[in-house]
């Protein structure tokens, strides 16, 4: 059955591929699922329709059969234990992996969040200027964590998996910001993982989102 994920109709990142159904059309693509995509706008994510998929009203969500799945987390999870390519079948390596997607959205993927909000949303309050600098911080003390584990390997464990993949989206949520260029290790990280040709597929495929849009110009 094809499952079918919600996306932004018009994603603020203008299809830089920030937005979590990237995560979801990057596991899809690197295990050979086809996909279908309902664009939702921000009223119709608010909408009852939706809220009955998502409580919380976001995208992405997956719908497969009578499966509907919300958090990107648990939906990447479920693609990796139906197809083989995200988890190896080793069950310690397999847990490993799952240990390393916790940690990009549990561990790492906080401190991020809270720089995006203090630049994007509270960028205009006073206090942020005095702010910044302690959640640059914070976001600093995970990199240095990070890149000492990554050390010069290629990927978090032996072979790439489902936790390279929530880590790396997570990551690129630094790019803007710059601070990814101080640890070369993790950028070339971040790059290998993006060389991917599942990566470029899905990478493809939400910026056409963005892309097909008629210009107003
Ligand atoms: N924990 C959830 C998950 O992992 O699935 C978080 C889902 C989530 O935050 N969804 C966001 C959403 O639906 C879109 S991805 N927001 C609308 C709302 O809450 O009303 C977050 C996002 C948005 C924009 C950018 N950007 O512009 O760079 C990047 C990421």
């Amino acid at each position: 059955m094809t499952p079918t994920i919600t996306a932004f109709a018009a994603s603020p990142d203008r299809g830089q591929g920030l937005a979590r159904d990237m995560r979801v059309r990057w596991a899809l693509e690197e295990v050979g699922q086809p996909y279908k995509v309902r664009l939702l706008s921000f009223a119709e994510m608010k909408d009852p329709s939706h809220l009955a998929l998502h409580p919380f009203g976001q995208i992405p969500t997956y719908e497969e059969g009578d499966l509907v799945l919300f958090e990107t987390g648990s939906i990447v999870l479920h693609i990796a234990d139906h197809h083989a390519g995200l988890l190896a079948a080793n069950a310690n390596a397999r847990a490993r992996a799952i240990t390393w997607m916790f940690a990009a959205v549990n561990t790492v993927e906080p401190p991020i969040l809270d720089l995006a909000t203090a630049k994007l949303l509270e960028g205009d309050r006073p206090w942020t200027m005095e702010r910044l600098p302690l959640v640059e911080h914070r976001v600093r003390g995970r990199l240095d964590q990070l890149s000492a584990r990554l050390g010069d390997t290629l990927w978090l464990d032996d072979a790439f998996s489902a936790g390279d993949l929530m880590m790396v989206h997570v990551l690129q949520r630094l790019k803007p910001s710059g601070l990814l260029n101080g640890y070369p290790n993790l950028s070339a990280y971040v790059a290998r993982a993006e060389a991917r040709p599942a990566y470029e597929r899905a990478f493809r495929a939400q910026l056409a989102v963005f892309t097909s849009k008629p210009s107003t110009g």
